[in-house]
């Protein structure tokens, strides 16, 4: 009897004061359902210091406060400049909508106080522990204070903040219908990652740019760039330029040193750590165009005997030469990733026993036999990784189906799901998730036929299908990546990530296929997969907020797919 009094009454407090729809789910929350309006001269100050509101502000330099400016601008052209339609979810005129003969009640005041400094030399945002958390409110009576410990946790609470606003649909009047609000928010996990693979298909920088925006609005804070495999080299290294000349699929296709430097310098400005990966020493096939001696089983048939996806290909494992270009090549590259990365991802999946089979140096595919090499290999590439200031990463395959001893330091991906998540903690290794059955957003290797070369590979249906449907929003978000840890292993989780393997995905499917489901993901790495009451997140509960961020989303020029049909959130004529 009580409980079900209880229940109707918070059913009924539910009706009374509206949610605010902020996506990912702020950890402590409260509104109410006083209206207040914003215009563009609201005196905005952070620490003390008044900050002038200019739109397309572009930080100079990467201090403390040009983010912070830059952060504010975005976050006001974001409320002014994308026009958000409520009409999809509130009709105009429906009750949500204030009525403007009322009069309006401005907002005052934006204060932004940063407790903390961040780190000064280098801006590396996210290097280590960077805290994220902020604290937001907004009185009644229309003044706004955001608090954080760094610049970043800063732009968190702005995103958050501009989430707050809908324009009116009967005029340019942009307001809040929750105030008085409170939140108190962090992140549970401090890897929130995408990977992006522009090695089968080439992304051009504006659309990783535009990911990245996409990812500060969700609150990701990692982008992993699988920037190489077998099939392309896009990435120019200067002082070897034989390997992106041969390597690339098209001058056009590729990354200069500028390039990449506008991508991880774009990235820093919105709290997004931009991480590379070179694959090896498997997926990296392509060396062969340029560096024939490198490579064993590259173009070899049939392929399925030598890797999973043509063309094969992978470097010698007991092969001084093959030390040598890593030697050069991370020379070059390292030192103008690390001011921006805390890490280097080298690879290691997927690495074929047969290729050594071939490898004059080697001519064995025993494990016994290559399992010591490839611990060398290993150990020296980690080692140069470590020398220039990054971490190591690697795939699963490395310390679970190869034995190789990792330092404790390095940081293990884990794609393969099951108990590897598991394995991996038990051994005492941090592990980022990326479980395919959950995180990989792709669904394309079954796809491809009639490869290059003449050779076609049609393994015929049902086969091309075994991947399945694509994974809806619904399924990531169940995903909890410490499910079946104890705590001292879930400790080692440092968050997740989705990944976009691109065989069938370029620029042109891109944003419908990673957004919103990204966004599932993102949730679940921010705020967790439960609430504060420790009940799994509630899928009801998340549509109708999924579907609004998704409008966001679409208004700020990202092409997510829709969550649901209107007629969910706007209910019948
Ligand atoms: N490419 C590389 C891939 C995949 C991996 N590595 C992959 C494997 C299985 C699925 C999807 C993608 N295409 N370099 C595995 C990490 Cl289902």
């Amino acid at each position: 009897m009580l409980s079900s009094a209880f229940s109707s009454l918070s059913l009924f407090l539910l009706a009374l004061s509206p949610v605010a729809a902020v996506w990912p789910a702020p950890q402590k929350y409260s509104n109410g359902s006083s209206v207040l309006y914003l215009h563009q001269n609201i005196k905005v100050t952070y620490n003390g210091e008044f900050l002038p509101y200019t739109a397309g502000y572009a930080p100079q330099k990467l201090s403390s406060k040009e983010v912070v400016q830059a952060g504010v601008s975005r976050t006001l052209s974001a409320i002014f400049g994308s026009k958000f339609v409520p009409w999809k979810l509130h009709k105009p005129g429906s009750q949500f909508e204030p009525d403007l003969r009322k009069g309006q009640k401005w907002l005052n005041t934006l204060q932004i106080v940063q407790t903390g400094k961040d780190q000064a030399s280098t801006f590396k945002p996210l290097a280590g522990e960077v805290d994220e958390s902020y604290n937001l409110t907004v009185s009644d009576s229309g003044d706004v204070k955001l608090t954080a410990v760094s610049s970043i946790g800063v732009l968190r609470g702005l995103e958050t903040f501009s989430q707050l606003f809908y324009q009116h649909s009967a005029g340019p009047f942009w307001y809040t219908p929750y105030a008085p609000v409170s939140i108190q928010d962090a992140p549970k996990f401090p890897h929130r990652g995408v990977m992006i693979d522009t090695a089968r298909n080439f992304f051009p920088v504006p659309d990783i740019l535009r990911t990245i925006d996409a990812m500060a609005w969700n609150k990701l804070n990692r982008l992993h760039v699988h920037v190489t495999d077998s099939q392309s080299w896009p990435l120019v290294i200067p002082s070897m330029p034989e390997l992106a000349a041969k390597g690339a699929y098209h001058p056009s296709q590729t990354y200069s040193p500028e390039d990449v430097a506008t991508i991880q310098q774009y990235g820093a400005e919105r709290g997004v750590e931009v991480y590379f990966e070179i694959d090896m020493p498997g997926h990296i096939g392509v060396v062969s165009l340029s560096h024939p001696d490198l490579i064993v089983a590259y173009d070899q048939l049939p392929y399925y005997w030598w890797c999973n996806e043509p063309p094969c290909g992978a470097f010698k494992l007991n092969s001084t030469a093959v030390d040598a270009f890593v030697e050069k090549l991370f020379d070059d590259l390292l030192p103008r990733l690390a001011p921006y990365a805390a890490y280097f991802h080298t690879g290691g999946d997927e690495l074929n026993k047969n290729d050594s089979m071939l490898d004059d140096g080697v001519r064995s595919n025993s494990s016994e036999v290559l399992q010591p090499l490839l611990q060398k290999f290993i150990d020296a590439q980690h080692a140069r990784v470590r020398k220039a200031g990054l971490t190591p990463m690697t795939w699963e395959e490395i310390p679970l189906d190869w034995n190789i001893t990792l330092g404790k330091d390095t940081v293990v991906q884990s794609w393969l799901g099951g108990d590897s998540v598991k394995k991996l903690t038990g051994m005492g290794l941090q592990v980022i998730d990326s479980d395919y059955n959950f995180l990989y957003l792709d669904c394309g290797r079954g796809q491809w036929i009639n490869f290059g070369n003449g050779a076609a590979f049609d393994v015929g249906y049902p086969f091309n299908d075994w991947c399945g449907p694509t994974k809806s929003w619904r399924l990531i978000y169940s995903h909890d990546p410490t499910a079946n840890l104890t705590p001292e292993e879930a400790k080692l989780v440092l968050g997740g990530e989705v990944a976009v393997w691109s065989e069938t995905i370029d620029p042109v499917n891109f944003d419908s296929l990673v957004w919103p489901r990204a966004s599932a993901a993102g949730e679940v790495l921010w705020s967790g997969r439960t609430d504060a009451s420790g009940q799994n997140r509630s899928q009801l509960e998340a549509a109708p907020r999924l579907n609004e961020f998704r409008e966001r989303m679409v208004l700020r020029g990202v092409g997510a797919s829709p969550v649901q049909m209107t007629f969910c959130t706007q209910g019948s004529p």
